[in-house]
């Protein structure tokens, strides 16, 4: 029979990758979308426009992970196979502007859905999207699934409940729940506000003359970027395994905000240089124009400076590893700009 899938967040960055994983797979996708005054489907309107992959498996139903009603009343509807949480406040600075919603749908709501879970078919395979910020001021270079936490961020630490939230309700219930610890992964379909979207739409835009200047904040932060489309394939392997784990995904390799910026520059043939320090630092063109600037508001009450894993056991057992570095990402980035220009 055709496995059932239920994806809450199905309309973020890595919803829509897993969404066409699965189907492509032949699952049944189910999604859940909260109900918004503008359209917010963007990034899964290609499944509908497919005719293949939507014939009759995939569905979208209105919820919210902060609504124990909706989780209940969709869990118990579908009766998935697997529920994939990837519903989330992600951005964290935000989070610090917005803790108590951060509270509510990053650490509560993973606890409604396992509450549902066991109240509903505890034979529910569950995966929980955690993160590297829990690792924050990190304690070991580089991070495994060993390595203590330290979260900076309301959102860090809302990760973090729903982590152990996770491995309390496997081991007190019996659940299949896994958490999947992933590093920083991009696409050409990332949220506009993470730094890497920002700054390769920005220095795309820059150079359409579209766009006079990007302000950006750290850009001395360094983190372990990888590719999305590998990595809801890392989430998907975890539910398929005989036991279920927590594991760290990642590339392996960290870049600084700088480097990520003067590469993309590069790529797009546009020469910087940096001049000034600290906040003061920016960046020139060949006509020796400013185009880059460092804002406070763009600094975070805590940052999280370094961050690299190790993705040994996700290798070992999941027989995974990322298939993109740093340049292809770029790549698929700035190739995505370019298609929307045309
Ligand atoms: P996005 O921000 O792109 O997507 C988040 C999704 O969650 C969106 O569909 C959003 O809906 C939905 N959502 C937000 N709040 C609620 C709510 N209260 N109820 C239901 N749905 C909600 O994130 P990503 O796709 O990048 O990340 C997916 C998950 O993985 C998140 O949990 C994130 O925290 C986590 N993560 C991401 C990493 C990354 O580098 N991308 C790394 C590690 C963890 P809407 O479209 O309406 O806003
Ligand atoms: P992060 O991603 O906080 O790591 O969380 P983000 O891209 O927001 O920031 C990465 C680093 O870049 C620095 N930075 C800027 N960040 C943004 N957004 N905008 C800027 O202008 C800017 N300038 C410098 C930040 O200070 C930071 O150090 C992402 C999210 O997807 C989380 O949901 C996820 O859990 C983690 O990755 C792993």
């Amino acid at each position: 029979m055709k496995k059932k899938a239920l994806i809450f967040g199905v309309t973020g960055q890595d919803g829509s990758y897993l969404s066409k994983l699965l189907l492509k797979k032949g699952y049944e996708v189910h999604g859940v979308k909260r109900r918004s005054s503008t359209i917010n489907t963007y990034r899964i309107d290609d499944i509908y426009n497919d005719p293949l992959l939507k014939k009759n498996k995939f569905f979208l139903h209105y919820g919210d992970v902060t609504d124990s009603l909706s989780v209940n009343n969709i869990i118990e509807k579908i009766r998935p196979n697997e529920i994939y949480n990837l519903a989330a406040q992600s951005y964290v600075a935000v989070s610090f502007e917005i803790p108590e919603y951060t509270s509510n749908a990053d650490a509560l709501g993973t606890l409604r859905i396992l509450e549902a879970i066991t109240k509903i078919d505890k034979n529910i395979k569950f995966y929980q999207a955690g993160s590297s910020e829990m690792f924050g001021k990190v304690n070991e270079i580089p991070q495994t699934e060993k390595t203590s936490f330290y979260p900076r961020s309301p959102y860090g630490v809302s990760k973090l409940y729903s982590h152990w939230i996770t491995i309390n309700y496997r081991e007190s219930y019996n659940l299949f729940a896994c958490n999947g610890i992933l590093f920083n992964h991009e696409s050409p379909f990332r949220g506009e506000t993470f730094v890497t979207k920002k700054v390769v739409k920005g220095l795309f835009n820059i150079k359409q003359k579209k766009q006079k200047k990007l302000f950006v904040g750290n850009i001395y932060s360094k983190r372990d970027w990888g590719h999305a489309k590998d990595y809801v394939e890392a989430m998907w392997k975890m539910l398929q395994q005989k036991k279920p784990d927590d594991y760290v995904i990642c590339t392996g390799k960290q870049y600084s905000i700088k480097y990520f910026i003067n590469l993309t520059a590069k790529k797009l043939g546009i020469k910087i240089k940096w001049k000034g320090i600290g906040i003061n630092e920016k960046a020139y063109d060949q006509d020796n124009k400013c185009i880059i600037e460092c804002k406070k508001k763009y600094f975070r009450p805590t940052e999280v400076d370094t961050l690299v894993g190790s993705y040994a056991k996700a290798q070992r057992i999941l027989k995974w590893s990322p298939t993109h570095d740093i340049n292809s990402l770029v790549d698929d980035m700035i190739d995505y700009e370019y298609s929307n220009l045309r």
